[in-house]
């Protein structure tokens, strides 16, 4: 089997500083904010909180992605003008937002073909995952923050004092304060540190409204998809040997709830809830022959999730990836296997 990325083909990314970065951005007419794929409350918020940004430097920036913005992520200011097909060629600067390799952006061929031509130099690759090869031109990579958002609000926190320019107005506060939600759990997981909470209650106090955010991304949910939800727990299985909390969600079940996919983000992090249990996989038959996989840990269960991801071709944090297989699930006994 190939395992060659294509971005395997193109020069690394050179990291940039956030004082270039803005001389860059300064030169530009029209910047492209790109939220890596699956999109989440992280990828999405964080372009939008950088397009706002952007734009408050008094550039054009617009937000694409590549796949429908869900229904939970709708709250946030600008989601409305999210863009599915922009025309590349219409922006001087081009960054990507929370997206471990290229073909996640959802734009693999265009981003390609941008990258190649090296001439304009304008493909910023913004990140906490762990690349290889990081992609783009340039990079402004940390594996320590706790989400994409934070990298945005260093560059807002930097750009502020450069430029004598408020950038900090409610609604960025709320996206940002977003990208910290999704992606630590609201402060739950272990990658909450002193950053993300100060930064928090800088958001906080900017106008981020924390109750409302945390209601939309963890509470608000149908009474179709807590019968999923209960259909998933009681399927939960706990493998003696290797301590995998495992359950499974069928086609058939979000047909008969009528529930989409992304609607079941969040049992997974439920079934590592079992103290035994060294970590979680949630399968769920996602579209007609793809079945996605979700693994969650837990500070202090000594396993890093993403190496079980990356044999199976996807990626991820230690302690949450993920992974797509072709296929559907076949019950075998206790187990369950993707033919
Ligand atoms: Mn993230």
């Amino acid at each position: 089997m190939n395992n060659r990325k294509p971005e395997q083909t193109l020069p690394a990314a050179q990291p940039i500083s956030l004082d270039r970065l803005l001389a860059l951005i300064s030169q530009a007419q029209r910047v492209l904010l790109i939220a890596g794929q699956p999109i989440d409350g992280d990828s999405l918020a964080s372009a939008i909180a950088l397009a706002r940004i952007v734009r408050g430097l008094g550039k054009q920036a617009d937000v694409a992605c590549a796949s429908n913005v869900p229904e939970g992520l709708q709250f946030l200011e600008g989601a409305a003008g999210v863009i599915r097909n922009p025309d590349f060629l219409r922006y001087d600067v081009i960054a990507v937002l929370d997206c471990g390799e290229l073909k996640q952006t959802g734009y693999l061929e265009q981003m390609l073909q941008i990258i190649k031509s090296s001439e304009l130099a304008r493909v910023i690759n913004i990140d906490h995952h762990l690349q290889d090869p990081v992609y783009g031109h340039y990079s402004v990579i940390d594996h320590h923050v706790s989400a994409a958002g934070v990298l945005v609000y260093r560059m807002l926190t930097a750009w502020q004092v450069a430029t004598q320019t408020p950038l900090l107005d409610a609604p960025t506060a709320e996206a940002l304060l977003t990208t910290l939600y999704n992606d630590t759990g609201s402060f739950q997981h272990s990658n909450t540190n002193p950053e993300s909470l100060r930064m928090a209650a800088a958001c906080v106090r900017a106008g981020a409204d924390a109750a409302h955010v945390a209601d939309k991304l963890y509470r608000d949910k149908s009474r179709q998809v807590l019968k999923l939800w209960g259909r998933t727990l009681e399927r939960l299985e706990l493998h003696p040997d290797s301590k995998m909390a495992v359950s499974f969600i069928t086609r058939q079940d979000l047909q008969e709830l009528a529930v989409e996919p992304d609607e079941a983000k969040g049992i997974v992090s439920v079934l590592s809830y079992i103290p035994e249990s060294k970590f979680a996989l949630l399968l769920s038959e996602e579209a007609p022959n793809v079945v996605k996989g979700s693994l969650r840990s837990d500070e202090g269960k000594n396993t890093d999730v993403s190496r079980i991801a990356r044999v199976l071709g996807g990626g991820g944090h230690r302690l949450a990836s993920g992974f797509k297989l072709n296929g559907r699930l076949v019950r075998q006994g206790k187990s369950y296997r993707v033919v």
